[in-house]
């Protein structure tokens, strides 16, 4: 439905004038400088350590060196034409060790960069937690153990009553799924945990702490908009057998009604609790309230759909995931869907009514070539990111109140387990000499941003 041709005749004013653009970006994946500041170890840090976890070796030690760069990052947004910019705070620069005062280092660093970003008409949107857990919060048991609510609670206090003069827009939690399943139950993310039921115990407590530190941080930070950010997938049946179909219900069970539901004050849902059995979390009386405290806005994550079989055996939920023959993939193998972008939010919209809905990643990787010229061609992310907009558009037109849309990512950045042999980019980092440039996907966005 959304062909490239006429995804790029899109206009910037098909959407509505007070339309959020922007860029997303997180600490641990640009920021390096992992010594510096006073800035304590992170279980990515001790994760990237470990022979064979990061694809080629690497680390985010130096990263996109945007601790030391970031006004020439921030010139690079600005000069897109956005006029948001997402970005996360590294909890080990602020609490070393995850707990007591703040370091004003670390605090500094990030006021610096807020105040970059004012100065430069990026509106900020902070999030507190993009996976890089302070070590030593994980030897005591990080995300497994409910004392890191407390911790991460005291964390978002501290930051929100330093920033809060002028960051409005927060963002408690990046796709808490990631955190609780990649790390913990697949193994392959930090701190690399495989097991299934700790994995939902964590997932509890991510929760729980969102919950926990929505009113702290409304009262830091008065006028604030706070929200979290959920990876979320349109889930589809590899055929139209009653198990297949009955196998969709149960992976969306975990994949986006384990998150939406209590968030939207319906508890954990009955079906999936049932299959999980003695795994289910450890839920504390006054948990599912807080967990379910409103906010501001639902930050939607959406990179692909998922087709999903029947397996019996295949774990507590008894699904697999299935490669549907013959669709368009990015360079990752991710099904590239701009109407799986409209069934979410859509379905998103029918079931939750969560209110204002920003899209807060969205965006692809392929494998870019330096062309003679020095520059980088990208039709196929320009194409990506031209198809999901009008895609965006087609929700608005459905009646979906999204409110914004951020770029997955303003820079080419350390892509977790993949090293950086994954480039999300609008902007090429050539890793040897830290030299940007922008491809022309980021060009395209720029001109329809300033059009
Ligand atoms: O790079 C990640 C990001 O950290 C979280 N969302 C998905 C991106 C691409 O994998």
């Amino acid at each position: 439905m959304f062909d490239a041709a006429t995804a790029r005749q899109l206009r910037r004013t098909d959407f509505p004038p007070d339309f959020r653009w922007g860029c997303s970006t997180s600490s641990y994946q640009i920021e390096g400088a992992i010594d510096e500041g006073g800035r304590g170890e992170s279980i990515w840090d001790r994760f990237c350590a470990q022979p064979g976890r990061i694809r080629d070796g690497s680390s985010g030690a130096v990263a996109c060196d945007h601790y030391h760069r970031w006004p020439e990052d921030l010139n690079l947004a600005q000069s897109l034409g956005v006029n948001a910019y997402r970005f996360s705070i590294a909890w080990p620069r602020i609490q070393p060790t995850g707990r007591g005062p703040a370091l004003q280092a670390g605090l500094d660093f990030y006021e610096r960069l807020v105040d970059g970003m004012l100065e430069r008409d990026l509106q900020p949107w902070a999030t507190l937690y993009h996976w890089d857990l302070p070590q030593a919060l994980q030897d005591q048991g990080g995300w497994a153990r409910r004392e890191t609510v407390d911790a991460f609670v005291d964390y978002a206090g501290q930051v929100v009553r330093r920033l809060g003069d002028r960051v409005r827009h927060w963002i408690t939690h990046n796709e808490p799924w990631c955190t609780a399943f990649l790390g913990h139950a697949e193994g392959n993310h930090a701190p690399g945990v495989k097991h299934f039921g700790t994995a939902i115990q964590v997932c509890h407590h991510l929760l729980l702490s969102h919950g926990r530190a929505v009113p702290v941080i409304r009262e830091a930070c008065p006028g604030a908009q706070v929200g979290i950010t959920l990876s979320l997938h349109p889930i589809h049946a590899a055929s139209a057998a009653p198990a297949d179909l009955a196998a969709v219900r149960r992976h969306d069970g975990l994949r986006n009604r384990w998150f939406l539901d209590p968030l939207h004050g319906r508890g954990y849902p009955a079906d999936t609790l049932a299959l999980l059995g003695h795994l289910a979390p450890a839920v504390e009386p006054g948990d599912l309230a807080a967990i379910a405290t409103p906010t501001d806005f639902l930050g939607i994550n959406y990179y692909f759909p998922e087709e999903v079989a029947d397996a019996p055996g295949h774990g507590p939920l008894a699904t697999r995931v299935v490669e549907r023959e013959g669709v368009e993939r990015t360079a990752f193998g991710w099904e590239v869907s701009p109407d799986g972008m409209v069934a979410l939010l859509t379905r998103v919209q029918r079931d939750y009514q969560p209110g204002p809905i920003y899209l807060t990643e969205n965006g692809s990787t392929w494998d870019d070539h330096v062309g003679p010229d020095g520059q980088i061609d990208d039709p196929q992310r320009l194409d990506y990111l031209a198809r999901h907009l009008a895609a965006a558009r087609e929700a608005l037109r459905q009646g979906v109140p999204l409110r914004g849309y951020f770029a997955w990512s303003l820079l080419d950045n350390f892509e977790w387990a993949e090293g950086y042999t994954r480039r999300f980019g609008l902007t090429y980092v050539d890793y040897a000499t830290q030299r940007r440039t922008l491809k022309s996907s980021g060009h395209w966005y720029a001109r329809f941003l300033r059009a």
